[in-house]
């Protein structure tokens, strides 16, 4: 049997970020040639992109974990590690990405839309890089921040004009096998089309696309035959087209009671009511079928439907439908307000990345830091290495992080947490400790590498000291 796969469930990891290189230059007779540790490189991202020439998501349920390589570590020498490739993964237009709790994250329409799904974490910097006037000789690196991995669901909702729904074996894909060059399987028992098909149909100037659902029948809202679930396939039509059989052989139907059941599983569906909806009468080339289509389409105009009479098989009225459809459509795209044709869905950051929270978690009782930089500043750190881990304390007390433990009645020996619940790196505060650590000596300082420095050298480096952030911002951005 053919699977057609229009839901799947896809795990996504983007690329680690490369280490930093602690790195000192040798040279004969230079013993201390000063810090030359590259930089990591950048993990891989993973970025679904719209294919126009991928139109299921079978591969994604054949394999459903995908990831980007890793940026490679930096190496002596001002090496830089290499970048991880990027992970492109094709998706079909009309995609729609989804978390597990079904919120919906994106909605890949257009040639060419992207979206990343997971980006790659960033690499660590080299020593050479962390040198600053103050810290000649930094005898520590950062580590690559993990890339992001994401557990998310991706919907196929096919992009047509045009919807045909109707009872199994109504000739749904027989039509559009004679309106369009689309070739789908057709055949007498019900339940031929699993998967929804496609068609391009030119109709004067306008052209349109125009796709069948599987069929349904009574009580497909609470899951009978393929159930409702391919329905989601016509949310984004424009018309709906409800094809009726007038030459069905089953005693207890008749195409008026035929779509009654149809638009009562509609409204079951729910979000469709907006949506214009013609008839059309299909194999009326039965003799019976001509007469029951010319019985009963006075009921079905006089609800107000448009009703049309065709034959799938003997290809008559299928013109007039065309060029009906093609008018509705036309107008349906002028009431919508023109897209762009390529758009990148860009997420919104879920986290302020300029700040950083203080609470107090009672629960845990430990004073609980959040914050996108103190929380990637955490995952950069080396903890085996003191440098490393004073640096960090640094990076902390510039951006405030001491003084609002502080505010917020923290004392030495207290539990802080950088970091989520289930994810955190907890230690005792020891304020005077940092704030000393500091005061006395200078990390990363070597005093063989230096003379004093006079009060003038010395201010020049605290202002140094005190542009360090920003330096560090403008060449590796937001750090
Ligand atoms: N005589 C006659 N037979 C038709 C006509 N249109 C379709 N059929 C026949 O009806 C049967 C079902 O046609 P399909 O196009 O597969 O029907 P469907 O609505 O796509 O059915 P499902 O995919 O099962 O929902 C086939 O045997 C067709 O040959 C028509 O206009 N006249
Ligand atoms: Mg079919």
């Amino acid at each position: 049997m053919t699977t057609f796969v229009d839901r799947v469930e896809l795990h996504v990891a983007a690329g680690n970020g490369g280490h930093g290189c602690a790195s000192v230059h040798r040279e004969k007779f230079k013993p201390l040639g000063g810090p030359d540790g590259g930089n990591g490189g950048r993990g891989g991202d993973v970025t679904l992109v719209v294919d126009q020439s991928v139109t299921t998501l079978l591969d994604y349920h054949h394999s459903p974990h995908r990831k980007a390589t890793n940026g490679q570590p930096g190496a002596g020498d001002h090496r830089s590690g290499k970048d991880g490739q990027d992970l492109i993964l094709p998706v079909p237009d009309g995609t729609v990405v989804l978390d597990k709790q079904g919120n919906v994250l994106a909605d890949l329409v257009g040639e060419g839309t992207t979206y990343i799904a997971g980006q790659g974490g960033r690499g660590g910097l080299g020593n050479a890089a962390l040198a600053s006037a103050r810290r000649k000789a930094p005898g520590f690196a950062l580590l690559g921040v993990p890339g992001e991995s994401a557990d998310i669901v991706l919907e196929l909702k096919t992009v047509a004009d045009v919807a045909l729904v109707g009872y199994p074996s109504a000739g749904k894909s027989s039509l559009i096998s004679v309106l369009s060059a689309a070739k789908p399987k057709i055949a007498d028992y019900p339940f031929t089309t699993l998967v929804p098909n496609l068609g391009v149909v030119t109709a004067g100037a306008t052209v349109y696309t125009i796709a069948d659902v599987p069929g349904l029948i009574p009580g497909a809202s609470q899951g009978k035959g393929l159930g409702l679930e391919f329905l989601r396939h016509v949310e984004r039509c424009s018309v709906l087209v409800h094809v009726l059989d007038t030459a069905t052989l089953e005693s207890d139907r008749d195409p008026v009671s035929d779509l009654d059941i149809i638009e009562e599983e509609l409204k079951q569906y729910g979000g469709l009511d907006d949506r214009p909806r013609i008839v059309v009468l299909n194999k009326i080339d039965i003799p019976d079928g001509q007469d029951l289509a010319d019985m009963i389409r006075p009921d079905l105009e006089a609800r107000g439907y448009q009703v049309f009479e065709v034959s799938a098989v003997a290809r008559t009225g299928l013109k007039e439908l065309s060029f009906a459809l093609a008018g509705i459509v036309a107008e349906a795209r002028a009431a919508k307000p023109k897209e762009e044709a390529t758009r990148i869905v860009i997420r919104p950051k879920a986290v302020d990345d300029a700040g950083f929270t203080v609470t107090f978690d009672e629960a845990n009782e430990v004073y609980r830091v959040r914050g996108e930089k103190p929380e990637r500043w955490i995952r950069q750190t080396d903890f085996n290495n003191d440098e490393a881990v004073g640096y960090l304390a640094d990076r902390l007390n510039r951006l405030g992080v001491e003084d609002a433990l502080m505010k917020a009645g923290a004392r030495s020996g207290d539990g802080v947490a950088i970091g989520p619940e289930e994810n955190a790196v907890v230690f005792d505060w020891e304020p005077t400790m940092m704030a000393g650590a500091e005061m006395l000596g200078r990390r990363g300082e070597d005093h063989r590498l230096e003379a004093p420095r006079p009060a003038a050298q010395r201010r020049r480096d605290r202002d140094a000291e005190r542009d360090e952030a920003e330096q560090e911002f403008k060449e590796f951005g937001p750090f």
